[in-house]
Order: structure tokens, then sequence, then C-alpha cells
């Protein structure tokens, strides 16, 4: 068992801290109050190799892997949790479903400028009706001609918005049930979609979009996996893109200790430094505690996947809930340290906040992935097929 990065995933790592430290953290708390979605940023992210470790050379990507997209999400998520985002829907839930599921004419039309970020993706899975539900979606696609036509509508889709490629999930045929769910690669500019943004309490940078697909002409290469694949494509991809929420989860947990810790020695009351308090230091302790606990099961999750286990939904679901876990307690914690400051837009601790919630929501509940353990240890349900 070895628990170090690599000088490679040091050196990343590295270089992501630098990034959000010059481009991200000077401007997080501007942007979110101006609900401001910072595209250049997040072009640069990909000009840089961000989005591309786990997709292979011949398609743009730098093939240093999972590991590597998470220490990045990571320090991104510290900066802003909002622009972490991107990490889904510019690699792991679009680039990543075409490279292993796509033809050869799809991987060439579709992956690099994706991860470059010259496209903006997004994926679309739930629905007004059916998000934790997600086999219950009632979007449709039926053939015609030589393609297929569209129907239905999603919600709380990121970047739905600006996105120039979406992958979406409808079912071609509801009455083979799982069998009948098909995936496509869908060209967002296609006339028939209509995506207008939401209002949310956080992360508030990165725009969330309901989309309307009436009467949208596919073409018949626009299907991904073939008809049918839709639930594998789903299901594959959630279980990488819930990682990335993890290590978003676990960015900003972090975030917030990093602010305690430093307010913590800066203000005094009663004559001494507030985290001389033990009622500070015990807070303190078990956000520590918690967010390595949550970033060695995203590590050990991450590493598995680079070992070609991309079917670790257990192991995933453990990541997930725990760096979910981890993010709202530190967050909480944090405001309870720095009191009105906490409170006040003087500090982050106040975005920090509004941001964490969402991990107990986002690609799968709480619920949900409790669920997925406790229905594998019962027996009911094996998580990793
Ligand atoms: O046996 P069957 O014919 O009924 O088929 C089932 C199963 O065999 C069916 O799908 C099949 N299937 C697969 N087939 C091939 C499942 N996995 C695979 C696979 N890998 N390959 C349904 O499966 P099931 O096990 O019966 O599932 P279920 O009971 O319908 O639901 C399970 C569950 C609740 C875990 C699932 O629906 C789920 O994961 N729900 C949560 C949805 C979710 O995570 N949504 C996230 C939306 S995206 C998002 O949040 C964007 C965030 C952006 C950001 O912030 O990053």
């Amino acid at each position: 068992m070895d628990f170090a990065l690599n000088d490679e995933l040091l050196a990343m790592k590295e270089e992501a801290r630098k990034f959000t430290e010059k481009e991200i953290v000077p401007n997080a708390d501007k942007w979110d109050e101006e609900h401001h979605f910072p595209l250049d940023v997040i072009k640069k992210m990909g000009e840089l190799g961000f989005y591309g470790t786990p997709i292979p050379e011949e398609y743009g990507g730098t093939d240093v892997g999972f590991l590597a997209q998470m220490l990045l999400c990571e320090e991104v998520s510290r900066g802003s949790s909002s622009i972490r985002v991107a990490f889904n829907t510019q690699c792991l839930g679009t680039a990543l479903s075409i490279l292993r599921h796509g033809t050869q004419e799809q991987k060439q039309k579709w992956i690099e400028p994706i991860i470059n970020g010259d496209k903006i993706g997004c994926f679309a899975i739930s629905e007004p009706n059916a998000a934790s539900d997600v086999m219950s979606m009632k979007t449709h696609a039926e053939r015609s001609g030589d393609g297929w036509i569209l129907n239905g509508s999603k919600i709380w889709i990121s970047f739905a918005s600006r996105a120039d490629v979406g992958i979406v999930y409808a079912y071609t045929d509801k009455s083979k049930g799982s069998k009948g769910l098909s995936a496509f690669v869908v060209d967002m500019h296609s006339e028939g979609i209509t995506a207008s943004d939401l209002d949310k309490l956080g992360t508030r940078s990165s725009p969330t979009s309901e989309i309307s697909f009436e009467d949208v002409k596919l073409p018949e290469d626009a299907i991904l996996g073939g008809e049918g694949a839709g639930a594998k494509v789903v299901f594959g991809s959630l279980n990488q893109t819930r990682l990335c929420c993890a290590a978003g989860g676990v960015g900003l947990a972090q975030a917030c200790l990093d602010t305690a810790v430093q307010y913590s020695n800066e203000r005094e009351q009663f004559g001494r430094p507030v985290g001389k308090f033990q009622m500070n230091q015990a807070l303190i302790a078990e956000m520590a505690a918690d967010i390595e606990a949550a970033r060695m099961l995203l590590y050990r999750a991450a590493w598995q996947k680079d070992q070609g286990q991309l079917g670790n939904v257990l192991e995933t679901s453990y990541a997930k809930y725990a760096a979910s876990n981890a993010a709202t307690k530190a967050a909480e914690y944090t405001m309870r340290i720095l009191g009105s400051y906490g409170y006040s837009t003087e500090y982050p601790a106040a975005r920090f906040y509004r941001d964490a919630i969402l991990y107990h929501i986002v690609e799968g509940t709480t619920n949900v992935q409790k669920m997925i353990i406790s229905n594998d240890l019962l027996g009911y349900r094996k998580a990793n097929r």
C-alpha cells in the first residue's frame, strides 16, 4: 500500500493550486454575487489540460488518469465549488461517455473540442418528475426517416444554457424497460431546444437550466452506444461524475477549514486568539479528521478507477457520502467559528455554507448513496457490476 502521490501528480496539484489562487480565489465571491459564469476561466482550464486527464492522447487528452482529475477538481473547488462543475460537463459526464461508448467518428468529432473547452458540454438526465428515480424519465425519441425526433424536458442541468453539445438520455422504446433507454449526443444549438436558467441558493457562478426539447431532429449517428444502451451509459457515467462531486466536497471542506484556522489565529477575544479556546479547537479537529477520511475514500475510489475498475459504485458512494458530510459540517463549523463575520459577505464563509448543502443533493442524494451502500451490504442489489 502506497499513500504517496508521485511527482507528476504533485506537480499537477500544485499547478491547479496556483491557477486557483490566481484566477479563481480573488473573483469567486464577486462571480457568485453577480451570478457570473466565467467562460474564459472554464476554457482556460481546458487549454491547460485539466479536463483531459482520463482521456487517451490520440483524442487530445493526457492519459494520466482519474486520480489526477480528482486532485485538480479538489484544488479548483477550494477556490469555487461552482467552477469544479466543469470537470463533469467537460469530461466525466460527456467526453468520457463518448470515449467509452462512441463510434470512431463520434470520438473524433466530439472528444477533443469538449476537453479543450472549445465546446461547452452538458449531460441531461434529471426531469421534473424523475430525478433520484432515473429510470422513470419521460423524455423520448422516435425513429423518423434516417434519424430521430426528440421530445421532452429536463431540469437542473448544469451549463445547459451555454452548452454546444449535450449527452441527452431518452426512451426509444418504453415497452422494453431498461433496454429501451438510449443516450444521444446532441448539438445543443439544434432547432427545438430551449434552455433557461434557474435561480438557486448557491453554486451561483455555474448556470443550471431547464431544457425543453420540442420535435428536435437528430441524425441517425447521434445515438451513443447503440439503441437501448442508455442504462449502461447513464449509470456508467454517473459513477464517474459522482466522484467529481466527492472531490468538490473535499475541496470545499478544505477551504472552510483553511478559513476557520486563519480566522482562529487572527481574531482575539478575552485577550487571546479564539483558536486558544477548546470549544473552537474541538470544531477544528473534527473538521480536519472528517476531511482526511473523505479524502482517503476519494483517492481510493479514483485509484481503483485508474486500475480499470470503472464500475466501483460502492467505493464511489462511500466517497461521495463522506465528502458531502465533511463539506456541510465544515461549512457549519466555520460559520460558528467566524460568528457574525461568517454570516456577513465580507468573508467567503457564507458562500461556502450556501454551496456545501448542494453536495447532499447533487449526483445522487445522500439518501441515494445510503440506498446503494445498504442494498449492497444487505445482499439486495450488488453495487459493483
Ligand atoms: O434489471 P433491469 O432491466 O431493470 O435494469 C436495471 C439495471 O440492470 C436498470 O438499469 C440497469 N443498469 C445497468 N445496465 C448496464 C444499472 N446499472 C447498469 C450498468 N452499469 N450497465 C436500473 O437499475 P437498478 O439497479 O434497478 O436501478 P434503480 O433501482 O432504478 O435506481 C438505482 C439508483 C437510485 C441507485 C439510481 O437510479 C441512481 O443512481 N439515482 C440517482 C440519480 C443521480 O445520481 N442523478 C444525478 C443527476 S446528474 C447531476 O446531478 C448533475 C450534477 C452536475 C455537478 O454538479 O457535477
